[in-house]
Order: structure tokens, then C-alpha cells, then sequence
């Protein structure tokens, strides 16, 4: 392993290169080696100033991650950033890319700061569950003020180089390169005779108790299941109240307080799934063109994803109202985000400009990929992909964005099985990040990487799965939904039920859900599904609300009512009485359910699911489920996920609850799939299991 920093020398300047990939994360050996070298240049009479550059793309992006889930292993960053400023000649950060985290509060450290256009220097320790704590809570106050404090401590944000130079952040632009420029700046600084500057030498900017009040009343409501937010605004009210180096120590202890926490932990846990693995990037085929078939609201989300990522989008659909329509919508949804500020007027021409429609498939004969999206019926998919299987060119990859049917069929119609695979987009397409890639039985390695690429490049994560039904996200949704449809026919009503899982954190509750989506797509889906249960309670009341034409919010009636001023739900007597009467019919007889119940049955149900499909081998990872369940389904992102939070509960206590709701209601649906019921049984967890079979690989 190569040394993680390495010191070179200008003439009297010394330079200190952290290099240590992919990120320079501030990691234990290289702590230890930053420390050595501040030591060594600060006693060594021939330097006059230290330079502090990271190579490659970033400055430094924070504390390293990984090492979280054990306590820090001493130079502390607090310490060593105290020892940093403690310097008695002037040190200059060299700023460029990502200056995050431990990166910004070592960036504060320094005496002098000078950043090149490039810089992002933000905090977003709170995504992670986190405060900033090396001082990052005590010093950027006294730049910055407390406003800004708050706003980017709890936001999580980060900023650009000309916002940082307006709050006092960066002193100087660098134009060109980040170490040449800051050395250059280095030597003016010890020309004029440039004194260290340390921060905490200044004392902290006034601040009224009401302030923080305040900070804490604006929170997201969110943040009162995470116990970050209040925390950073704790560390800040310390910072302004105690003298800095006892704001350091509060901060260290706030920060101790979060890392341990089960939410930090899990928001930790995603941080590293969402990244996913990086193994066959270097089969990825390239992709400048790409076709999009159907103009419907999907295939104009993912026509924007693709434009606004610099790919030249053909758009086919055969009806010229929808063409005309769907590419209004492209260039009115990119146009809305420029207005909105998402991105320049210039970049938003440019991508509105690479979209162009076409009436036929021929249009498509040249492209790198083509992504299908016209509506759920396997004929006229296998019907298009035979067409595409002829005429798209040699090695271009073809993607369906079916959410259900089986991609094999679809694979086999084109002739060409190697080159298709499923590319399952969330809607609205252009918003939700996560792709369902879909592994066909011949789909070629270079499809599969080369759609993983195309994912990445358009700002989404992708997770690849096998093929069955509803795959990994839908598939798991069903058994969730089956379990809340049940409950309303025993006896629980839609708001009851959306309440409980909401107050468990779910961004929306499944019957609000339903009613956005639309409950005629999921019964045109389950109608098509030859193996759906047998069972008449199955999705029975969404089958009878869709069959009224109660739709959802199309149609202004679903599961709730939205004929009031605000468009907002509101329970509607006319589906409890549906509900009761369906019972009836079916001899179910009604309870009062309790939310505890809601909430274990559904989260039962869901993480014996996922246990299925671990063992079928339909996703490869529990963590590659909760990734899909966090990113496509609103699953509290501070829960990690449902096999994550089944592993936090104890997969003995998820089993014993299965149990007994067998007991109640019959083991149809309560049989622990054998993965689960063998960990449980040894006191595993999913996330054991995983390590186990990647050691053993
Ligand atoms: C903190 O600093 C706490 C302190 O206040 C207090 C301490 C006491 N650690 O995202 P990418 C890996 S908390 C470990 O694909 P990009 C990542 O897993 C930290 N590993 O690249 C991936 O590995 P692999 C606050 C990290 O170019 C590889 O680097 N900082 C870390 O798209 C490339 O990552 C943050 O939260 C890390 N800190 O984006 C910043 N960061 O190749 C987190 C990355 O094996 N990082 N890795 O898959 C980022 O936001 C992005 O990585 C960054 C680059 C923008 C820097």
C-alpha cells in the first residue's frame, strides 16, 4: 500500500499531497501520517509556509466513512486539526472538488484558504446521521455567522466557490490549477509577511438564545425521528455559549452520541449500498444516442434523465398528438428546472435540444440504446422488440422498462437476447432515483454493465436483479400490499392503516400511494399476472374500489376523497361502507386493529419476501433490496431498509411475530421462508449471511 501523503517542496514552500483514492477520506494512516508531517514541517526552520493539496479530483471528502462503526482510532481529527492550526507559520488549503465533512472542518483548520471554480465545500454529515465533529461546528461560525451555520450544518448542502468567498470561507479564486495556484498565493502570503490566522483565536459572533429556538422550530418535521438535526443546532448553541476548546469537546460527545445511533448506523449502511459495486465498469459499451419509445409520461422522464445527461434522445411513438404532446413535456419540465434554478438556461437549451421526435422505428436504426416504454401488454412488446431485434444495429443495447412482464419472452421476440435486458424506471422517471435492471437469462455481460453505466451517468442508482415477477421491488410490494388489504378487511380503515405506517416513517402510506398511481394500473397489472393468488380476499378491495372507477386521484376518488378546495385527502364514509360489506360477502369478520400490528405485519411480510428472493437468487444482496426499498418505495431511509431493519429488530423476533399471526389467521401466508426461519434460529442476521457468502466467494 503506497504512503497516503506525500511532501514535496517549492523553494521555501512546502507542500503536503494527500493522496490517498479514491477520495482522500481522512482514514486512520492517513491521520497518522498528516500528523507526522505537521510536526516535521512545523519544526523544520527552512519552510516558511505549508501548502495542504489533495491529489486527484477532491480536496479531501471527509472522515472516512468506514470507520464509524468502531470507535475512532487515536490522532483523533479534532486533535489533529487543533495541531494544524496550532502551526506557527501560515498553512493555505488548496481547495478543488469535494471539500466535505472532515474535509471542509480541516479546510477551517487552515490559516488561509484558496479554492479553485470547481470547489463543493459543504457539511453533509447530517445525511449520514452525523454532526460535523472536528470543529466544524465551532469554527465556521466565526467566519460564517450562525444563519449560515445552521443552514448548511442542517441542510447538508454543500456550497460552490463564490458562495464560500461570500461567506468568508475562501479568500482567494485560483484560477487554473489548485497547487500551483496556491503555492503562487502562498509566496505572495510570505512576502507580505503573512501571519497565521486561526479561527479559534476569534470569539464566537453573538447569538440570542431565541436563536437556536428558532433553528430548532424550523427543522423539517422529519428531523424529529433523527436525532441529527437537533444535534447539530445543540453543537452550535454550545459553541456560542462555551469558550472553543470546551464547544470542541461537546461537539466530540454530540458527535460520539449520533455515531452510535441505530439511525446514523443505517443511514451509514446506504451510504455504501447506494454505491453498489464497481466490478465490470470496463465492459460498459459507450452511449451517445439513445431511442425512447412511447411519448407517455414515463418515456418523456426518461427521455429528460437521458438529455439533461448529454445523450441525444430520439423519441418514437406512432400517434403524432402524444409525440407533439410528450415533447412539450420534455421541454417544459427542463425549462421548469432552469427557471427553478436546477441548472443554467444554457444547459436546459442544450438539453432540450438534443430531444427530436420521430412516427417510426427506423428512426432508431443508429442508436446506442434503445429504452422501450409504451404500456404493460406482452404482445406488443414481443411485436416491437422483434421489430428492434432487425433493425437496431449490431451490439446497440435494448432495454424494456417493463415493471412486471417477463423479460425473457421479451428477450427471446427480439432475436438478439444477449443485447436486451429490463431497465425498470420509477415514476415520475425524471425525479425518482432508482432503475431496476433487470438480468434476462441471456443478457451479456456488456448489457448489463453498459446499462449500469448509463444509470450512473444519468444521476441514478441502479440495481441489478433477476428476472420473475414484479422482480425484486414489486414483488415485495405485493406481499406489503396483500397484508394492508387484509387489515381493511378485518377490520382497520385507509387512513388508519397510512397513518401507522407513516408514523413508522414511511414517506406515504400504501392506500395514498395507490390512489397516486392510479388503482386501474395495478388491476390491469394483476390481471395479467397468471400466477396471482388464489385467494378471494386478495387485493380485493382495490380491485372493487377500481372496478367503481375509483381510480385515486385521477379520477378524484380512490381509497380517499380529494374534492375539497386543497385536493387533499379525506376519508370517505362510502369505501369503509365498500369495506364492510366486501367482509361480509367473504365471512371475514372485523376487529379493531392495532397500528403495532399494522406495522409488524406489514414489515413481516416484507422481509420474509425478501428472504425469497435472497434465496432464489433474484437479488444478490440485502442490501441491494433495501437500496430498492428506500429509493423506490419511500422505506425510512433512518430504518436502512426492510432486511436492515428486520436485522435490527432481531429476525428471532420477526419469525415469533410471523408465528403468531399464523396462529390467528392460518400459515398461508405466515410460513417463514426457510433463509429466515434458519438465521433466526441460529441468531443470525441478513447482513451476517451476506459476509458469509462474500468470504466464502
Ligand atoms: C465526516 O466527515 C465526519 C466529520 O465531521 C467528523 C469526524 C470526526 N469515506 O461517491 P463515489 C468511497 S463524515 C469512505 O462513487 P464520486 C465510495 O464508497 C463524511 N469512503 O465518487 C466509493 O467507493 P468504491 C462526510 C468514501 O466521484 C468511492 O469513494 N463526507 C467516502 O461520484 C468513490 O465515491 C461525505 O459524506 C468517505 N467519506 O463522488 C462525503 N466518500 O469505489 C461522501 C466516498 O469502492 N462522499 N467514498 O465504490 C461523496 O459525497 C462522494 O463520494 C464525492 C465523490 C462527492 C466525494
Amino acid at each position: 500500500m503506497s504512503a497516503p501523503l506525500a511532501i514535496e517542496r517549492d523553494g521555501s514552500i512546502a507542500v503536503i499531497v494527500i493522496d490517498h483514492p479514491p477520495v482522500n477520506a481522512l482514514a486512520h494512516r492517513l491521520r497518522t501520517a498528516l500528523l507526522a508531517a505537521i510536526e516535521r514541517l512545523d519544526a523544520d526552520p527552512t519552510v516558511q509556509a505549508i501548502v495542504l493539496h489533495g491529489a486527484g479530483r477532491n480536496f479531501i471528502a471527509g472522515a472516512d466513512i468506514s470507520e464509524f462503526d468502531q470507535p475512532a482510532q487515536p490522532p483523533l481529527l479534532n486533535e489533529l486539526l487543533f495541531r494544524l492550526e496550532s502551526c506557527a507559520k501560515p498553512v493555505i488549503a488548496a481547495l478543488h472538488g469535494a471539500a466535505l465533512g472532515g474535509g471542509a472542518e480541516t479546510a477551517l483548520a487552515c490559516h488561509y484558504r484558496a479554492a479553485t471554480a470547481d470547489l463543493k465545500l459543504g457539511f453533509p454529515e447530517v445525511t449520514l446521521g452525523l454532526l460535523p465533529g472536528a470543529g466544524g461546528t465551532v469554527r465556521l461560525p466565526r467566519v460564517a455567522g450562525w444563519q449560515a451555520s445552521i443552514e448548511l450544518m442542517t441542510g447538508g448542502k454543500p456550497v460552490d466557490r463564490e458562495r464560500a468567498v461570500a461567506l468568508g470561507v475562501v479568500d482567494h479564486r485560483i484560477e487554473g490549477e489548485a497547487r500551483a495556484g496556491a503555492v503562487a498565493w502562498a509566496r505572495e502570503l510570505v512576502a507580505a509577511g503573512a501571519a497565521p490566522r486561526r479561527l479559534r483565536e476569534l470569539p464566537a459572533p453573538d447569538a440570542s438564545p431565541e436563536l437556536f429556538a428558532a433553528a430548532r422550530a424550523a427543522l423539517p418535521a422529519a428531523a424529529g425521528r433523527l436525532p441529527a438535526p437537533g444535534r447539530i443546532v445543540d453543537s452550535l448553541e454550545a459553541s456560542a455559549t462555551r469558550p472553543f476548546e470546551q464547544a470542541l469537546d461537546r461537539a466530540r460527545e454530540l458527535f460520539e452520541e449520533c455515531r452510535r445511533s441505530s439511525e446514523s448506523r443505517a443511514l451509514r449502511y446506504l451510504f455504501f449500498a447506494e454505491r453498489g459495486s464497481s466490478a465490470d465498469r470496463d465492459a460498459a459499451l459507450r452511449v451517445d444516442s439513445a431511442g425512447v419509445i412511447g411519448a407517455g409520461t414515463m418515456g418523456a422522464g426518461i427521455a429528460i434523465s437521458l438529455a439533461t445527461a448529454g445523450i441525444a434522445v430520439t423519441i418514437v411513438d406512432s400517434k403524432p398528438e402524444s409525440l407533439a404532446a410528450g415533447l412539450a413535456r420534455v421541454a417544459s419540465t427542463i425549462e421548469g428546472s432552469a427557471l427553478k434554478g436546477r441548472m443554467t438556461a444554457a444547459d436546459a437549451a442544450a438539453a432540450v435540444a438534443r430531444v427530436r421526435g420521430a412516427g417510426d422505428l427506423q428512426a432508431l436504426a443508429a442508436v446506442d440504446l434503445v429504452i422501450e416504454a409504451v404500456f404493460e401488454n406482452l404482445a406488443v412488446k414481443q411485436e416491437l422488440f422483434a421489430q428492434l431485434g432487425k433493425l437496431c444495429k449490431p451490439q446497440a443495447v435494448l432495454a424494456t422498462n417493463t415493471s412486471t412482464l417477463d423479460v425473457d419472452a421479451i428477450a427471446a421476440a427480439s432475436g438478439r437476447a444477449v443485447d436486451v435486458a429490463g431497465m425498470h424506471f420509477f415514476s415520475p422517471a425524471h425525479v425518482m432515483r432508482l432503475v431496476e435492471i433487470i438480468r434476462g437469462r441471456e443478457s451479456s455481460r456488456a448489457t448489463l454493465a453498459t446499462l449500469r453505466a448509463v444509470t450512473r451517468r444519468i444521476g441514478k442508482i441502479g440495481v441489478t436483479v433477476g428476472n420473475c415477477y414484479g422482480f425484486v421491488g414489486n414483488r415485495m410490494l405485493y406481499a406489503y400490499g396483500r397484508e394492508k388489504e387484509l387489515m381493511l378487511l378485518e377490520g382497520s380503515t385507509p387512513e388508519a392503516i397510512d397513518r401507522a405506517l407513516e408514523e413508522f416513517g414511511m414517506a406515504m402510506g400504501p392506500n395514498a400511494v395507490g390512489d397516486l398511481a392510479g388503482l386501474d394500473i395495478g388491476y390491469q397489472a394483476r390481471r395479467q399476472w397468471s400466477e396471482r393468488p388464489d385467494d378471494p380476499r386478495f387485493y380485493r378491495v382495490s380491485d372493487r374500489l377500481a372496478e367503481l372507477g375509483r381510480y385515486g386521484q385521477k379520477s378524484g376518488r380512490g381509497f380517499y376523497r380529494y374534492d375539497g378546495p386543497d385536493r387533499k385527502r379525506q376519508p370517505d364514509p362510502e369505501v369503509l361502507e365498500l369495506i364492510r360489506t366486501e367482509a361480509k360477502i367473504l365471512g371475514v369478520a372485523q376487529r379493531k386493529i392495532a397500528n403495532t400490528e399494522i406495522v409488524e405485519r406489514c414489515i413481516c411480510a416484507l422481509a420474509n419476501e425478501g428472504a425469497r428472493i435472497l434465496e432464489e437468487g433474484i437479488a444478490a444482496s440485502p442490501a441491494d433490496i433495501d437500496v430498492i426499498w428506500c429509493n423506490g418505495y419511500g422505506f425510512p431511509r433512518h430504518r436502512g431498509g426492510p432486511m436492515f431493519h428486520a436485522d435490527t429488530i432481531g429476525l428471532a423476533t420477526v419469525v415469533e411475530a410471523m408465528r403468531r399471526f399464523g396462529g390467528e389467521q392460518g400459515a398461508r401466508y405466515w410460513t417463514p421462508a426457510p433463509l429466515l426461519a434458519s438465521l433466526a434460529e441460529r441468531e443470525g442476521t441478513f447482513a451476517g449471511w451476506q459476509a458469509g457468502r462474500a468470504g466464502g466467494d
